[in-house]
């Protein structure tokens, strides 16, 4: 969600590989029930399913089962698939979310493989981090044989679908991945929508099914052929498996409610390998928890239907205000224009608002240092650009009158409808980095009644340079009503404004000694963020899909009171632990130990 990427703990990149590491041992852990392996299974160990059982899970998903090498293994000479041409193909596309979301294993952040096949011929390849068998899934059959597959062996099972994720959720050693990236078909509904066993309810108005590898940019498209929007999020390939079942905030939520409050029905393949599906009328628990309880939880999603939006015009502006780098009122300037969030979202206003803390000059180009806020705003549902006007000259005029040395700028541009808008303000970010990020949902008192807190807050939260301050939660979020009456979504979105998230983006070197530091201050950094925006809003929380993976008291702050409730569903559908990850709900009876092996704690 970056719109610069920093790295920010950089040390000099060492030629010197790191010998791979043995395979582990299967642990012999003293359990009380005998019958329950101490750990998941791990390749060439006793355990392990054989040849013949993977050769009988390939004929029953139809021939997809897959065992990829790692992407980034072209670039070494000791792979079987080394080739310099591909090498060369795969460094260049490397930054390219497309690349990451169109491979059965790549994940976009390189931490989460734990390093171990970047396209680096100076590094070390063992491709271990990667899952070692994938079932390219198209059917919600090929699911369910992995699932039953999974359970039946203890092998550790997780699901990939563009592998966005900041918590390292969708890639693992020793696993079998179900790869939903090609389940993208679907069906629009142009007027009406039945839940399936609810013939009692007939919703007005456009709906789209869709299979949970569709990506923003096909669902926008597919929408659009309707004169319609899907709520969806701002990067072009963020998949709707992870999005929806993480809650899915989008700058038309404010106005429209979350993704996952436009949900109408699911189709998911549950940890006992059924087919079911979920809606007000049926599996309502389930339902319940699907919507915003998390990915690779509950069970795998196939299929998603979601109520649609007229295709709103857009009135849009970008914004921003600078100033030189050792203005010491430079904070005081942003906490204050922060602070008028909550009112332009009770306004209808949303955006993509960012904070500059000593960056050099983006405005004009030079090597003078700013500090400063840059954005993008919009008004869906008018062409009068009057209350964006107005209301960012206010903040202008209040800013100078206030303040030194304030420099700024606007602008408005009118799209007749919001795929217009997308099409130029999509989410460009990069990525192929080592990258950790800290978030904090903000509610009013926590960005109106202490500046000063505020203040102090975002100077170190954008520490590294910068901090998303995003108005994607407003009147609509607060007052929506999801099918069912509830879903499971952190109910602080229900008060929430706006969106903090800060990223640790950082070096990969050959010299696992200097790793193992970066790695440690990368998470210290993170640590560090996440307590001071836990100081000034002590009793939010974070969005758990653009979170740290190493978040305090983690089922609090991703989904509070719910969590109780969530955890009791968890238990039921899934009392073996098919669907393991972390931080995620029921998580805490296995941890992954040091060389990689899934164990009960
Ligand atoms: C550039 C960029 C822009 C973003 N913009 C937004 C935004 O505007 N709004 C927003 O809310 N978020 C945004 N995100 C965050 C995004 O919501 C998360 O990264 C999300 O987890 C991605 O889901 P995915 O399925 O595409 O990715 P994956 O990494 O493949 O999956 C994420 C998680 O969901 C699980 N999962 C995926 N598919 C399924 C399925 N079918 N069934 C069960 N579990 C599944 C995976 O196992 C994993 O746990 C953005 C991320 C990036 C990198
Ligand atoms: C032991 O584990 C097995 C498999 O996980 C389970 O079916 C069984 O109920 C457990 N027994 C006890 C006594 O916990
Ligand atoms: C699965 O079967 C297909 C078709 O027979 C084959 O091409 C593929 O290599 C098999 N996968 C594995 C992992 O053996
Ligand atoms: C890799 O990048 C090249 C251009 O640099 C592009 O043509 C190609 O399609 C990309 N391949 C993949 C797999 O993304
Ligand atoms: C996965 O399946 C899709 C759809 O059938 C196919 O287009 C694609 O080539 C497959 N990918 C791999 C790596 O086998
Ligand atoms: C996807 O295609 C399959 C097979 O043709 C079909 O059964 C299913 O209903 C389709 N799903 C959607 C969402 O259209
Ligand atoms: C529709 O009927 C189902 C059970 O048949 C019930 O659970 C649900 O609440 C009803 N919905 C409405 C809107 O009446
Ligand atoms: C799309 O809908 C908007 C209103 O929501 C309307 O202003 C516009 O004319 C429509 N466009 C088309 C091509 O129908
Ligand atoms: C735009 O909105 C402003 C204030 O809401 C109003 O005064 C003005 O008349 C509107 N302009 C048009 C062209 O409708
Ligand atoms: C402050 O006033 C100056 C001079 O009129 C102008 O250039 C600048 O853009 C203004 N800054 C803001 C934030 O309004
Ligand atoms: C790794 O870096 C450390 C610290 O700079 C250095 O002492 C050590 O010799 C390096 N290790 C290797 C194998 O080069
Ligand atoms: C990650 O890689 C390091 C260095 O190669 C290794 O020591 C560590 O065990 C690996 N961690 C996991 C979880 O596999
Ligand atoms: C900074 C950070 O989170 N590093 C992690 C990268 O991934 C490996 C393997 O999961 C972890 O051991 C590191 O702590």
């Amino acid at each position: 969600m970056r719109l610069l990427c920093l790295a920010i703990v950089t040390l000099a990149r060492l030629a010197v590989a790191t010998p791979s590491s043995a395979h582990p041992q299967p642990h012999h852990r003293a359990v009380s029930n005998q019958t329950a392996p101490a750990c998941r299974a791990v390749p060439r160990a006793k355990g392990w399913p054989s040849a013949d059982l993977w050769a009988a899970l390939n004929k029953t998903v139809d021939g997809r089962l897959l065992q990829p090498a790692p992407p980034g293994a072209v670039c070494h000479p000791s792979q079987p698939t080394y080739s310099s041409a591909a090498c060369t193909a795969v460094q260049a596309n490397w930054t390219d979310e497309f690349f990451h979301s169109g491979s059965p294993v790549s994940v976009e952040w390189n931490n989460w493989t734990n390093d171990t096949c970047l396209p680096d011929p100076a590094l070390a390849c063992s491709g271990e981090g990667y899952p070692v068998y994938v079932v390219n899934a198209t059917t919600p059959q090929h699911v369910q044989a992995a699932v039953n597959f999974a359970r039946a062996h203890n092998v550790r099972l997780i699901v990939k679908n563009s592998g966005h994720d900041y918590v390292g959720r969708s890639s693992a050693p020793y696993a079998l991945s179900i790869w939903v990236h090609y389940m993208k078909n679907a069906t629009l509904h142009p007027t009406s929508f039945s839940p399936a066993r609810c013939t009692n309810v007939t919703i007005a108005g456009a709906s789209l099914t869709a299979g949970a590898g569709m990506q923003m940019l096909e669902a926008y498209a597919l929408a659009h052929t309707i004169n319609h929007t899907v709520i969806g999020g701002n990067g072009r390939t963020v998949a709707l498996g992870g999005f929806i079942t993480g809650a899915g905030h989008s700058i038309l939520a404010p106005q429209y409610g979350l993704a996952t409050d436009s949900v109408l029905q699911m189709e998911i393949v549950s940890p006992g390998g059924e087919i079911l599906t979920l809606n007000e009328c049926q599996n309502t628990d389930l339902f319940w928890a699907m919507r915003g309880g998390g990915g690779s939880t509950f069970g795998v999603l196939t299929s998603v239907t979601m109520q649609l939006i007229p295709s709103p015009q857009v009135m849009g502006m970008t914004f921003w205000i600078g100033t030189g780098a050792d203005n010491t009122q430079a904070f005081d300037m942003l906490a204050w224009v922060v602070s008028q969030f909550p009112d332009l979202a009770d306004d209808g206003i949303s955006g993509y608002p960012i904070v500059f803390n000593t960056v050099k000059n983006f405005i004009d180009g030079s090597h003078t240092m700013i500090k400063g806020i840059i954005g993008k705003l919009i008004v869906p549902g008018t062409n009068n650009a009057s209350l964006l006007v107005d209301r960012m000259q206010g903040i202008f005029d209040h800013v100078n009158a206030t303040w030194t040395a304030m420099y700024g700028h606007y602008d408005t541009t009118y799209y007749p409808d919001f795929q217009a808008w997308y099409a130029e303000n999509y989410d460009p970010s990069p990525t192929g980095h080592e990258n950790l990020m800290s978030s904090r949902l903000l509610d009013r008192p926590a960005l109106t009644s202490d500046l000063g807190a505020l203040k102090l807050a975002l100077a170190k939260f954008s520490a590294a340079g910068q901090a998303t301050v995003y108005i994607v939660s407003g009147p609509a979020v607060h007052k929506a009503q999801p099918r069912g009456g509830s879903n499971s979504v952190l109910p602080v979105w229900r008060r929430t404004y706006v969106h903090a998230t800060a990223s640790v983006g950082y070096e990969v070197t050959g010299n696992a000694t200097i790793q193992a530091a970066m790695n440690h201050n990368a998470k210290e950094l993170t640590g560090f963020f996440s307590a001071a925006m836990r100081d000034l809003a002590p009793g939010t929380g974070a969005y758990m899909n653009e979170a740290s993976k190493y978040e305090t008291d983690w089922q609090t702050t991703f989904w509070g009171d719910n969590y109780a409730r969530l955890l009791a569903i968890k238990r039921k559908v899934d009392p073996t632990d098919v669907f393991w990850c972390t931080p995620c709900v029921g998580s805490e009876r296995w941890a992954q130990d040091d060389d990689g092996s899934l164990c009960r704690v």
